[in-house]
């Protein structure tokens, strides 16, 4: 009886590592493509998170409300996107194509720079070698 436990727990363990060097593989093709085009922020009572995030050009970037109460996404200047309201379990999409900084807030609980906010910053979608001259235009 022991053995055959043995021997069956060596199958599964065999069996797990099978299944985790198939994971690598397949997972190592969108997590080498940053430019896959996909990001997310949970809007929470009363918090964007993550509050900063980075993307290149072109990412989609899904704002969920998993919150209980109604939140919304306004842009400090312009109304280039936004979700006046967003009820607990919503979703708001938006595809930043243009390279910048877009700062946004909950009309209920924020304001610009304050309260419930936060910033999108969208990276040109350079290539790999350009590293220096992203580097460069960082004016601190
Ligand atoms: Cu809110």
């Amino acid at each position: 009886m022991k053995r055959i436990l043995q021997k069956s727990a060596l199958i599964v363990s065999a069996l797990v590592l099978a299944a985790a060097t198939a994971l690598g593989v397949l997972g190592a093709a969108p997590a080498s493509a940053q430019s896959s085009g996909k990001s997310k922020v949970t809007v929470g009572d009363n918090y964007f998170k993550p509050q900063d995030l980075t993307v290149t050009a072109g990412t989609k970037v899904t704002w969920t409300n998993k919150g209980k109460i109604l939140h919304s996404v306004k842009p400090n200047t312009g109304s280039a996107f936004g979700a006046k309201a967003l009820g607990s379990g919503k979703k708001y999409s938006f595809t930043f194509k243009t390279p910048g900084t877009y700062a946004y807030y909950c009309t209920f609980h924020g304001g610009p720079g304050s309260g419930q906010h936060g910033t999108i910053v969208v990276k040109p979608a350079a290539s790999t070698t350009s590293t220096t001259s992203l580097l460069g235009q960082k004016s601190g």
